[in-house]
């Protein structure tokens, strides 16, 4: 049994990376790529005010923008989203592109996908983001939701030290159930 979800696990990561394609055996619950029309849009995400942007570099079929967060100064401009999911448990990947900025520290850009209710976030693994190119990383993780929770997703340049401001572009949010 384990080797089987493994090996689904594994043919969902491919599956991700690939937006041409489209998994037989799985639903596609999320997707966004930052824009309506080629406009840039937050899609429901909350941002940090001041410190969210648009910017003209996208991964392949990324489209024409991405989401731009800067981290400045203490504050880790990062972008938020929670949506509703089915109750029980299931197999769940998020995948995003991600792009550093040239003078990014090294591995203090990341993403986490889990679970949250009202009082926070109560399951979640991180992906580190480490690559100045576009960069497709994914998480799967079987989740359970029960009433009240949401899918959690978080977006992140990374907290700054000091007066250090850098930003990380992220792109082509997808998320997937496995039946
Ligand atoms: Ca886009």
């Amino acid at each position: 049994m384990r080797y089987l979800i493994t090996l689904l696990s594994l043919s969902l990561i491919i599956i991700a990376c690939n937006k041409e394609s489209t998994a037989p055996d799985s639903t596609l619950i999320l997707y966004d790529s930052f824009e309506v029309e080629g406009a840039g849009s937050y899609r429901n995400w909350t941002i940090e005010e001041g410190l969210t942007d648009f910017d003209n570099s996208t991964p392949a079929d990324g489209g024409a923008v991405s989401l731009k967060l800067t981290a400045d100064g203490d504050i880790e401009g990062c972008a938020v989203k929670e949506i509703v999911a089915d109750h029980g448990d299931g197999i769940y990947e998020f995948s995003v592109w991600a792009r550093m900025s040239a003078n990014q520290p090294e591995s203090t850009g990341y993403a986490i996908f889990g679970v949250s209710d009202d009082d926070g976030v109560i399951q979640e693994k991180t992906v580190m983001l480490t690559d100045t190119v576009w960069t497709c990383y994914t998480i799967v993780d079987t989740l359970t939701f029960e009433a009240g929770n949401y899918l959690y997703m978080k977006l992140s340049p990374g907290l700054p030290e000091g007066d250090n401001t850098w930003y990380s572009l992220f792109d082509v949010v997808r998320v997937e159930k496995a039946e």
